[in-house]
């Protein structure tokens, strides 16, 4: 069965492949599950509909016969479940990698939001050039603490991952401070470079585009 996720309408990071469903693509391209994708604008993210598919009114969400889940990490593991490829057959190493994949998410995710969401929303506050170096150590913190134990490892438990796929997915996310670790700028692009990533961003990049495109031809009229 042809399973479905949401997507923005009209992405607002124009086509970066920030926004959470690319990790959804991403997991779906690695495995080789084609999918179904329903466009939701704003509006409808928060109507019924949607929230009976997930009630914060977020995007994405996986819909697979009478399956409805939301949250991309509950998305991404499903998928490895169902899927060989992304987990490994071994329970221990199996176990490790899901270990993992909840670290991209809080322990490693948190403070990179944290710094993210206050710079673009405490930028004209008094004491914004103060906490800056704070929020900027706390990420650090995270970051030194996984490029030691990556180290010169292509991946983090062996093989590529569901780990390695949410980890590189979190760090994507615009950074000044990633270039201090260059084996994990490395790690981000060798993620970026397999082939089933690049096939879900370009197809997140086609809304985008087809998205302004309609746009410009509205103006132009
Ligand atoms: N924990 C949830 C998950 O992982 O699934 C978080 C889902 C989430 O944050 N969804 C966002 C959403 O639906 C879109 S991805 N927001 C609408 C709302 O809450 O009303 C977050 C996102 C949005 C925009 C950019 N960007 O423009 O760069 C990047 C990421």
């Amino acid at each position: 069965m042809t399973p479905t996720i949401t997507a923005f309408e009209n992405s607002p990071d124009r086509g970066r492949g920030l926004a959470r469903d690319m990790g959804v693509r991403w997991a779906l391209e690695e495995v080789g599950q084609p999918y179904d994708v329903r466009l939701v604008s704003f509006k409808a993210m928060k109507e019924r509909a949607h929230l009976e598919r997930n009630p914060f009114g977020q995007i994405p969400t996986y819909e697979e016969g009478d399956l409805a889940l939301f949250e991309s990490g509950a998305i991404v593991l499903h998928i490895a479940e169902r899927h060989s490829g992304l987990l490994s057959g071994d329970p221990d190493a199996r176990a490790r990698a899901i270990g993992w994949m909840f670290a991209a998410l809080t322990t490693v995710q948190e403070p990179i939001i944290e710094r993210e969401s206050y710079i673009l929303m405490e930028k004209d506050k008094s004491w914004y050039d103060e906490r800056l170096p704070i929020l900027d150590d706390r990420v650090r913190t995270r970051l030194s603490a996984l490029s030691r134990r990556l180290g010169n490892a292509d991946w983090l438990e062996g093989s590529f991952s569901a780990a390695d796929l949410l980890m590189v997915n979190v760090l994507r996310r615009p950074s000044a401070l990633l270039p201090e670790y260059p084996n994990l700028s490395a790690y981000v692009a060798r993620g970026e470079a397999r082939p089933a990533f690049k096939r879900a961003f370009d197809a997140q990049y086609a809304v985008f585009a087809l998205a302004s495109a309609h746009t410009e031809a509205k103006e132009e009229a």
